[in-house]
């Protein structure tokens, strides 16, 4: 706890303003307050949501400031009232608090604790300042973890002990990413053994959603993308066919209701698009069929479909970090993995030192990586 007391200098990306590239810069990190946690961020992934921040798409974000939500890290120092967590514990940010004490913190069939960004913005610590400068002006936090920074600090509520043989190249993606897409198949669907699934969208966190259909036993998975190259990943993780819509004149759904007879019992949005929301909600089974929303669609969008899509029975839901309480289940998930139930490292397409994380954007742009992830 020595160094609790100092202010680290330390490597950041920084994101100045809405369309500008992220820029790498030293910045200063105080040392953590009141049940805050400073750590050393050793790994950190690119999420699609990343770039959203940089493009001005994800609301409540204010700036300058330092995004990155996928890392995996070492206690540095703790503020006094810490203990859930010590200095050298491995640890993964999570990007949704569990704070432990708000009524859906206490509801066993919610994860979204009410101090989400969703309900409270997370720009800066709990009690309203940030903990990072740059050349003498405040930088905002992201999601309170902020994982493109070397050191970085976090309430309590948004850290968690893992495993210490952990590989934390390997399993920063369970900050977000893999943890998003397979819970969604596992927790928010429910997918049951021989059921029929379609996943709209094979990046990252798509494929995740075909690796959970497969552990559920899901005995047809039809992934959908405008990228054929993301057809051979997909083919490895259990997708048993892929479509490429824009090989069709019909609409997507059209093409899948032939396909499967009566439409699929489970449909998986994972682009952040309205058009394929409503494709996927039409693609589902009459009367039984469930529609699992995982992509953020754009900033102030509103949906519209046919009312009668839902009156015939089909279910259409959200997936928020794939229903995971994540201070209670990513240990959990870490440990299965260290026990090789799933290999998310399959994901990792590029690994790339933090000085290149330009090239990092440019590559998920160019849609050629799934995963990359900046070592520090
Ligand atoms: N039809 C089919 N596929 C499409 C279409 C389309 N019209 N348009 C784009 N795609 C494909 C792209 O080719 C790409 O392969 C894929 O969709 C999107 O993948 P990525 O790699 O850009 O993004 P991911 O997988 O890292 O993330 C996608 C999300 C939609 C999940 C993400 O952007 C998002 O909205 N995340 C928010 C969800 C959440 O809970 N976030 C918490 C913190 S991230
Ligand atoms: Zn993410
Ligand atoms: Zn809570």
């Amino acid at each position: 706890m020595r160094s609790a007391i100092l202010v680290i200098k330390c490597r950041a990306a920084v994101a100045w303003e809405v369309g500008k590239p992220l820029s790498i810069e030293e910045v200063e990190v105080a040392p953590p307050r009141y049940h805050e946690v400073r750590v050393k961020i050793i790994a950190t992934g690119i999420c699609g949501t990343d770039d959203h921040v940089l493009a001005g798409s994800f609301p409540k974000v204010e700036y300058p400031v330092i995004p990155g939500h996928e890392g995996a890290g070492i206690v540095e120092s703790v503020g006094p009232g810490v203990t859930c967590v010590k200095p050298g514990d491995k640890v993964i940010p999570l990007c949704l608090p569990q704070c432990g004490e708000c009524s859906s913190c206490l509801k066993s069939n919610t994860n979204c604790c009410l101090k989400t960004h969703i309900c409270e913005p997370q720009n800066l610590m709990p009690d309203k300042t940030s903990r990072f400068t740059c050349k003498g002006k405040q930088v905002h936090h992201f999601l309170w973890i902020s994982t493109f920074s070397e050191y970085t600090v976090m309430p309590d509520s948004t850290v968690v002990k893992i495993d210490s043989a952990a590989p934390l190249d390997k399993v920063c993606l369970f900050g977000c990413g893999f943890s998003t897409g397979y819970g969604a198949a596992l927790n928010t669907a429910q997918v049951t053994p021989g059921s029929t699934c379609a996943v709209f969208g094979l990046g990252g966190v798509g494929l995740s959603v075909v690796m959970g259909c497969k552990a559920a036993g899901a005995s047809r998975i039809i992934g959908i993308d405008i990228n054929r190259d993301k057809f051979e990943k997909a083919k490895e993780l259990g997708a048993t066919e892929c479509l490429n819509p824009q090989d069709y004149k019909k609409p997507i759904q059209e093409v899948l209701l032939e396909m499967t007879g009566h439409g699929v019992d489970y449909a998986f949005e994972v682009v952040g698009c309205l058009e394929t929301l409503t494709a996927a909600l039409a693609s589902c089974h009459m009367g039984c069929g469930i529609c699992v929303m995982v992509g953020v669609p754009p900033l102030g969008a509103q949906l519209s479909f046919d009312p009668m899509l839902l009156f015939t029975g089909r279910t259409m839901k959200g997936s928020f970090i794939g229903g995971w309480k994540m201070k209670d289940s990513i240990p959990q998930l870490v440990s299965s993995y260290m026990e090789g139930k799933f290999k998310p490292d399959i994901l990792i397409t590029h690994i790339l030192p933090f000085s290149d994380i330009g090239k990092g954007f440019d590559l998920l742009h160019a849609g050629k990586s799934i995963r990359t992830v900046l070592m520090f």
